[in-house]
């Protein structure tokens, strides 16, 4: 493995000095990146010192050095997993086959599209988030809120570098396209629905964290197991930056749902004392899980099973499961079929997106669990509840059929006219929007979230993780 060069220009530890062309294809984009940062990063607070984790190699430990920096001298860079040497296809055609250093060519675009989709997901998350610096709940919040755009802006170095690198002229452009695109715009919307809903306020930051970084982990995963081995060592160490996106999200509901029992014990509505209530917390559980539910593709795609074919898309933790060209092999799962909810046999390898789809809701499960045990453990009545995985979808095939919370079948005028007990309504948008108060005291928190269990890099809580 080459060494880390943190003093060069684009930190990396690809040798990226050893080849004159990218470097200085890098170098061009590099501008170009910082000008999107500025215009369409975090409003304000780009002079501030924040106390942010960079990656500054890929070892177990040690790999991340934590300081004061002000953003846009953030030290974006380019980390790869070490190459393990006599890698093999470990699913798909190849099966068994030695690993790609280089793209092969018959299945260029179909890398590309996967590329550009994943890539295309990380400064778009950085659009949505970028006016959250305004209402921070405290000071620790407003610094995970900029560790986490920071993180998902090298997430976007990472995807162009692999552009840059193989796909000549046409990674070059798709790499300006990248920071051309724009989150929830009419004209140049990003390629992913959830990428374009605005994330208009922390309770919807918190509920992006928590399940739409939780897709990325799952598709970064299923990536990570690429045939082609540039890919796979990209995403292997982007999914370690991602634990810690989750954690925000996790433990900032988790924050949010202990406060709202906290102010149901002290009597009455939490709403009335400047909180969150537990039904409004899950309107906005159902909305951001369900767009989340809708990245994962069809449930029935002939792309996934291409992808897999070509060895380019595995499943989640491939290793974990004993057959691994899946030619021939089914799964059970539900189908509409003449307006009907059947449950049928699917060709393994047109159900993968489900087959990973459901590794995710599992995974979202195990976090709704903890969220539960906190309002067990602070005696209150009330159980969190991930709905079904049909219910207000606008990807794949329950799109346009309506389903309860529960996945009975409605039709479009009942859903229509409940469609508030289910998912926030102006209202309640409002009245979430009418509690963000900025607090930027050291140690203090807004009166509608508990403090964290503790702080960051081992630091206590009052430490000024912003300098003002
Ligand atoms: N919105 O066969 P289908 C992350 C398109 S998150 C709009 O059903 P396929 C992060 C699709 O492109 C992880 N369009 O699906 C999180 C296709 O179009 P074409 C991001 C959609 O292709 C937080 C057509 O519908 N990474 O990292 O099997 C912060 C039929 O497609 C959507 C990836 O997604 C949609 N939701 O699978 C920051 C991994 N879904 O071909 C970052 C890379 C589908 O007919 N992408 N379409 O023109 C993929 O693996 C696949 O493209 C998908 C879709 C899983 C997204």
């Amino acid at each position: 493995m080459t060494a880390v060069l943190t003093d060069e220009k684009i930190p990396n530890n690809v040798n990226l000095s050893s080849d004159k062309r990218l470097q200085r294809a890098l170098e061009a984009w590099q501008p170009q990146f910082i000008d999107w940062w500025k215009q369409m990063g975090p409003v304000g607070w780009q002079e501030r010192d924040i106390y942010l984790r960079t990656a500054v190699s890929v070892e177990t430990d040690g790999w991340a050095h934590f300081d004061y920096v002000k953003m846009p001298d953030y030290r974006w860079g380019i980390f790869l997993e070490p190459k393990q040497e006599g890698r093999t296809h470990g699913f798909g055609d190849h099966y068994g086959q030695p690993v790609w250093d280089e793209v092969p060519g018959e299945f260029r675009n179909l890398l590309r599209r996967l590329i550009v989709t994943q890539g295309d997901t990380e400064p778009a998350s950085v659009e949505q988030q970028r006016a959250l610096g305004a209402t921070a709940p405290s000071l620790y919040d407003l610094r995970n809120l900029f560790q986490v755009n920071v993180e998902e802006g090298r997430h976007l170095w990472a995807m162009v570098y692999l552009l840059q690198t193989y796909f000549g002229r046409d990674g070059r452009e798709e790499a300006e396209e990248l920071l051309a695109r724009r989150s929830g715009d009419a004209d140049k919307p990003r390629i992913l629905g959830a990428f374009n809903e605005p994330t208009s306020h922390w309770l919807s930051f918190f509920m992006f964290t928590m399940f739409t970084d939780r897709d990325g982990k799952y598709q970064l995963s299923a990536l990570a197991e690429s045939g082609f081995d540039p890919l796979a060592r990209t995403c292997r160490f982007m999914l370690t930056e991602e634990a810690h996106h989750m954690f925000v999200g996790e433990s900032g509901v988790q924050r949010v749902v202990k406060r709202a029992c906290e102010l149901m014990k002290e009597g009455g509505d939490p709403r009335a004392a400047g909180g969150l209530d537990l039904p409004t917390i899950q309107k906005y559980a159902n909305l951001w899980y369900s767009l989340s539910l809708d990245l994962f593709g069809g449930e029935v795609s002939s792309n996934a099973a291409d992808a897999f074919a070509a060895g380019i898309k595995g499943r989640y933790k491939e290793a974990r499961y004993d057959e691994h060209k899946l030619v021939g092999s089914h799964v059970a799962m539900d189908v509409l079929e003449g307006g009907k909810v059947v449950h049928k046999d699917i060709p393994m390898r047109n159900a993968l997106n489900e087959v990973l789809r459901t590794e995710y809701i599992k995974d979202c499960q195990r976090g709704v669990d903890r969220w539960n045990k906190t309002i067990r453990d602070e005696g209150i009545d009330f159980e969190i509840k991930l709905p079904s995985s049909k219910f207000h979808r606008q990807i794949g095939m329950w799109a346009g059929t309506c389903f309860t919370p529960d996945g009975a079948m409605i039709d479009a005028a009942t859903f229509a006219a409940r469609r508030g007990e289910w998912l926030p309504t102006d209202a309640d948008e409002a009245f979430v929007k009418s509690l963000m108060q900025p607090v930027y005291e050291p140690g203090h928190m807004a009166s509608w979230i508990a403090p964290p269990l503790k702080g960051i890099n081992g630091l206590p809580n009052e430490f000024v993780y912003v300098r003002p």
